[in-house]
């Protein structure tokens, strides 16, 4: 089961919210993955071959709003990352492998303020390398 988290403005859906509709089913999207509490799916302007976005359902605005109380969950963000990143075609570690990237804030580059988990991998140049 699911720990509360240290902040109370962290809500359960957020209507305005186009990662929560995204979630939802409610905005179409290239679906990954989904289970109870993620969803996974392809980023909407890609900067390399295998571009994909793995979030909670619950509405949690950034990493910097997390605690450890969402340990559990940032965990099964990271532990799906290997699993999805094969499965969409990045090539297998040493020489092939894939970035992890958690935008956090304005300064971290931060655009849609829905927790989001990048996966980008497949054979370079990537547009942001
Ligand atoms: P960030 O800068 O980390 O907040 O990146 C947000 C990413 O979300 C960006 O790479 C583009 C992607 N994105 C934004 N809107 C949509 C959308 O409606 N659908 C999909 N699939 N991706 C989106």
């Amino acid at each position: 089961t699911e720990t509360a988290t240290a902040h109370p403005y962290v809500h359960a859906h957020d209507d305005n919210c186009i990662f929560c509709k995204i979630a939802a089913g409610q905005i179409p999207s290239r679906k990954v993955y989904e289970d109870d509490e993620l969803f996974a799916f392809h980023d909407i302007a890609p900067w390399a071959p295998v571009h994909f976005l793995i979030i909670p359902k619950r509405h949690i605005p950034s990493l910097a709003h997390t605690g450890p109380g969402d340990a559990a969950l940032l965990g099964r963000i990271l532990a799906l990352a290997p699993q999805l990143a094969a499965q969409e075609g990045c090539n297998p570690y040493p020489d092939g492998g894939f970035r992890v990237q958690i935008n956090t804030g304005a300064e971290g580059g931060q655009e849609v303020h829905h927790l989001h988990v990048h996966v980008i991998g497949g054979p370079r140049p990537w547009k942001k390398a």
